[in-house]
C-alpha cells in the first residue's frame, strides 16, 4: 500500500505544484502579455496556479499574499507594485517556508532572504541604453520630457536613474518636465497634454522618453492633436516592444523601443522547482531585450501580432 502510494504522488510529476500569482494589474499592453504567458506556461506544467489582480493596490496583494499563505501553496509568484512596505508579509512567507519569487519588479527589503530571487530585466541599464540612443540621434543636444512609470516602482525609479546616468555626462542635453503617466495609455496621453501646454505648444522640446510603449501611444496622440508631428518634430524612445508600438514606428510615429522580454513564467518556476529540489538558485535571473529600430518595425509588428 505505501508502495503504491507514493508511486501515485511520483506520477504527477515534479511540478505539479500549487503557485499563487499576485498580478499588479492590467495596467498596460506588456502587463496583459505577461498574465497570459504566465497563465500558459503553468497549464503547460499542471501547475494549478491561484491568479490575483491588485488593480494596482499594494494593500490587495499583501492580502493576496496572506491568503495563499494561509491556503499552504507551495511557491509564490508577486509582481511587487511598488517597492518598499513588503517585509513584514514577505517575512510571513518565509516563516511558513513558501518561496517567494519576485517577477518584473523588484522590492526594497532589509535581508534579502525574505525572497528566493527575482526574475526582471535591468531597468537602469534599459534608462542608460535609453539615453545613449537620444543622445546620439541628438547629438547630444535634446531638451526633452519624461513620462514616468508608477510611482514608487522599481521599474520607474531605476529607469529615470538610468537615463539620468547618462543625460549627466552630456552638457546639452536637458530635461524640461518629468511626471508620472502610471504606465497607462490614458495617463501618457494626459500629461503630454499639460506638458505640451505649459512648453508653448511643445515647439522648443526634442524629445520624449516615456518608460513604457502604452505611455508614448497616448503621448503620440496628444503630439498630433497638438498639430506636430510625433516621430518627426519630437523624438520618441520608449520601453516594452508591445506590438502597437512597432505599428507606430512602422507609420513612422515613434522611433525606438527596447524590448521586455514577457515571458517570465519559465524561469520562476524553474527557480521554484530548483529551491523545491534543494539546489541554488542565483539573486536575480535577468530578462533582457534589444533596442528595436524603424527598419525592422513593419515584420516585427506582423510577427508578433500573429502570435
Ligand atoms: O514596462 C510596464 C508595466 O514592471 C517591467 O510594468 C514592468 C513594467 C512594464 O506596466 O509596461
Amino acid at each position: 500500500l505505501l508502495v503504491g502510494a507514493s508511486l501515485a504522488v511520483l506520477s504527477t510529476g515534479a511540478s505539479a505544484l500549487t503557485i499563487g500569482f499576485s498580478q499588479i494589474g492590467s495596467e498596460s499592453g506588456w502587463r496583459t502579455s505577461e498574465t497570459e504567458s504566465i497563465k500558459a506556461e503553468a497549464k503547460k506544467r499542471g501547475i494549478d496556479l491561484k491568479f490575483s489582480d491588485a488593480q494596482q493596490k499594494q494593500e490587495n496583494q499583501i492580502k493576496a499574499l496572506r491568503s495563499f499563505i494561509a491556503q499552504g501553496v507551495d511557491g509564490i509568484l508577486l509582481a511587487p507594485v511598488v517597492e518598499t512596505g513588503w517585509d513584514q508579509v514577505l517575512k510571513e512567507a518565509k516563516d511558513a517556508k513558501i518561496p517567494v519569487v519576485l517577477v518584473d519588479r523588484g522590492v526594497k527589503v532589509a535581508d534579502e532572504s525574505l525572497y528566493l530571487t527575482k526574475v526582471a530585466s535591468d531597468f537602469v541599464e534599459e534608462g542608460r541604453l535609453a539615453a545613449a540612443w537620444l543622445a546620439t540621434r541628438t547629438s547630444g543636444k535634446c531638451r526633452y520630457v519624461e513620462l514616468q512609470g508608477t510611482v514608487g516602482s522599481s521599474a520607474a525609479i531605476d529607469r529615470k536613474k538610468g537615463f539620468e546616468d547618462v543625460v549627466k555626462l552630456f552638457p546639452r542635453m536637458e530635461q524640461a518636465r518629468s511626471q508620472s503617466g502610471d504606465f497607462t495609455r490614458s495617463g501618457g496621453k494626459q500629461v503630454m497634454e499639460s506638458f505640451l501646454k505649459a512648453e508653448d505648444g511643445g515647439k522648443a522640446l526634442c524629445a520624449v522618453y516615456a518608460h513604457n510603449d502604452d505611455m508614448a501611444l497616448g503621448a503620440i496622440q496628444a503630439i498630433k492633436e497638438a498639430g506636430l508631428k510625433p516621430g518627426k518634430d519630437l523624438s520618441i524612445i520608449s520601453i516594452d516592444a508591445v506590438p502597437d508600438i512597432f505599428k507606430a514606428m512602422a507609420d513612422g510615429d515613434t522611433n525606438a523601443t527596447i524590448e521586455l522580454n514577457p515571458h517570465l513564467g519559465g524561469p520562476a518556476f524553474d527557480a521554484i522547482d530548483a529551491a523545491k529540489a534543494g539546489k541554488p538558485v542565483a539573486k536575480w535571473i535577468k530578462a533582457q531585450g534589444p533596442l528595436y529600430l524603424p527598419d525592422t518595425a513593419a515584420d516585427e509588428y506582423k510577427r508578433r501580432s500573429a502570435q
